[in-house]
């Protein structure tokens, strides 16, 4: 039953460069099991779609991975904690949410992976971003399993009271379920300083312990430097990499990016450090288009806007006179780069098509699986530099696992210190889809890239582990 990884990973690497057929039953069988073992989950089947045709070669050539299981139990969480939330408004009403946490899989570090407090989070929701973060964690090079988290609760319109009692009331019963090296939570929509820092205060309290049991955290008490900035720097750090297998860079290109939050904010930043101009914002409501580009100045509106007021991106279009497209995505206006930063399956098949017809000759994703496949398909059909979320948004968890290793050694690291080992590892990751995703005429399919190069490492552990 043991299999040396080395040996799999040749035969596996000999089939692709060979690019011969492959017979597809029993990724369909799986693919089949899944969409009927978890019923109304969509997003969750877009995800186990679109994985594993690119990993099908590996499980083809292996009869033995077939034999202990390993895609069957690749597919399923280890573990799924359903919860109830209970809390008091400001008017002195109780009020029910529902708390979530998806242990995906633990084969090659503690379960790792954000919490997402939105309105749409449900457990599909979940489980297609706890599957997706497997693949994006083995890729970083660190130690750290796949998980994701939340609750459908919408911060929005809520005072700072109501979401601190929110929050200590799902860590009353998550807490039972984390731990420094058995899950490490952090940010993600809807999950930024002010959420990790009352999540952390109550497990603090309810264990007795001051523990690097979340990421994000704030820099006086145990955070990184650099962790805000992580995933919007990483996205950027990665299409600079894509554009320099084409001899190009930021350097005078328009940028659209769209959200406004984390993500969005430090992608513009970048890009504008790198030559680019950003000339789009967005949040759930429209965005707006500004032809002179998202300077530092006006970046600065937008984070106070949206960090401390907690307000509309239309704001800004009144500040500074540009236009404000209600209810519409930033995809319609000319770029020479696209960084969709806001949310899921925010590029469709038409807005793709768009992209490439304005020019777009690269799509970097900040966001989790923000173009759907039908867009992903137009992407890759007109070789564009396209590289997928679980590529390009890895530096946010990079960032985490690097906090991770500074709350262990209880010792702090510089700026410049995270940043450079930032920058070092979304290149590696760029080298490894470079290895896994080239193909004969030289095209780089980044899909398959970073589904292979994730995959190789944890299947590679799951089958040293026994079936467990
Ligand atoms: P934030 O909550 O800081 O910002 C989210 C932004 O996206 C807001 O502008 C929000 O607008 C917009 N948005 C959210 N939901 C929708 C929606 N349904 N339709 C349109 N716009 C929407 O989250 P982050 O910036 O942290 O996350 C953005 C994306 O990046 C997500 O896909 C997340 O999973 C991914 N990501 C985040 C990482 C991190 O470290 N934070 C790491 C890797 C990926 P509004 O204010 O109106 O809701
Ligand atoms: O989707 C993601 O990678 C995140 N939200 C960050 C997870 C983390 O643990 O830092």
């Amino acid at each position: 039953m043991c299999i040396a990884g080395e040996f799999i990973y040749q035969n596996f690497i000999n089939q692709r460069i060979g690019g011969e057929g492959v017979p597809m039953s029993y990724v369909n069988d799986i693919i089949e099991q899944v969409i009927k073992r978890n019923p109304n989950e969509p997003e969750f089947h877009q995800a186990i779609k679109e994985v594993l045709p690119s990993i099908e070669p590996f499980i083809e050539e292996n009869r033995e991975i077939k034999n202990i299981g390993i895609l069957e139990r690749f597919v399923e969480p280890e573990s799924q904690i359903i919860f109830r939330v209970s809390w008091v408004d400001d008017n002195g009403k109780a009020q029910v949410n529902r708390g979530f946490r998806v242990q995906f899989n633990s084969s090659i570090g503690p379960y790792k992976g954000g919490l997402r407090f939105h309105p749409t989070v449900n457990i599909g929701i979940m489980k297609f971003l706890a599957f997706e973060q497997i693949l994006k964690n083995s890729l970083t090079g660190l130690p750290m399993g796949g998980a994701k988290g939340g609750s459908d609760f919408d911060p929005k319109g809520k005072s700072d009271g109501e979401v601190m009692r929110f929050c200590q009331s799902f860590m009353t019963e998550l807490f039972r379920h984390i731990g420094a090296d058995t899950d490490v939570p952090a940010g993600d929509i809807g999950v930024g300083g002010r959420e990790i820092g009352y999540l952390f205060g109550q497990y603090k309290r309810l264990k007795n312990e001051f523990t690097g049991v979340l990421t994000g955290k704030g820099i006086e008490w145990g955070g990184s430097l650099i962790r805000p900035e992580a995933t919007g720097y990483g996205a950027t750090y990665f299409a600079e990499e894509m554009l320099s297998t084409r001899s190009e860079s930021f350097q005078g290109k328009t940028v659209c990016i769209s959200g406004s939050g984390n993500v969005a904010q430090y992608a513009t930043e970048k890009v504008t450090q790198l030559g680019g101009k950003v000339v789009t914002s967005s949040d759930s409501n429209g965005f707006i288009y500004d032809p002179k580009g998202i300077d530092d100045e006006k970046l600065k509106f937008i984070m106070d806007l949206k960090n401390v007021k907690r307000g509309r991106i239309k704001d800004y279009a009144e500040k500074f006179g540009v236009e404000y497209f209600e209810e519409k995505r930033p995809w319609i206006i000319k770029c020479d780069i696209a960084m969709p930063c806001a949310t899921q399956n925010e590029i469709n098949e038409d807005e793709a098509k768009m992209l490439v017809k304005n020019g777009c000759m690269a799509v970097s994703e900040g966001a989790n699986m923000p173009s759907t496949p039908e867009a992903v398909e137009v992407f890759l059909k007109e070789k564009i530099l396209y590289g997928p979320g679980k590529a390009a948004n890895a530096g946010g968890v990079a960032t985490s696992g690097l906090e991770m290793t500074q709350n262990s050694m209880r010792l702090p690291w510089s700026r410049e210190e995270v940043d450079t080992r930032l920058h070092s590892i979304m290149k590696n990751i760029h080298a490894t889809c470079v290895k896994y995703g080239s193909k004969e005429d030289g095209f780089i399919n980044y899909v398959d890239g970073a589904n292979i190069g994730g995959f190789v490492k944890v299947a590679n552990a799951m089958i040293a582990q026994g079936v467990v």
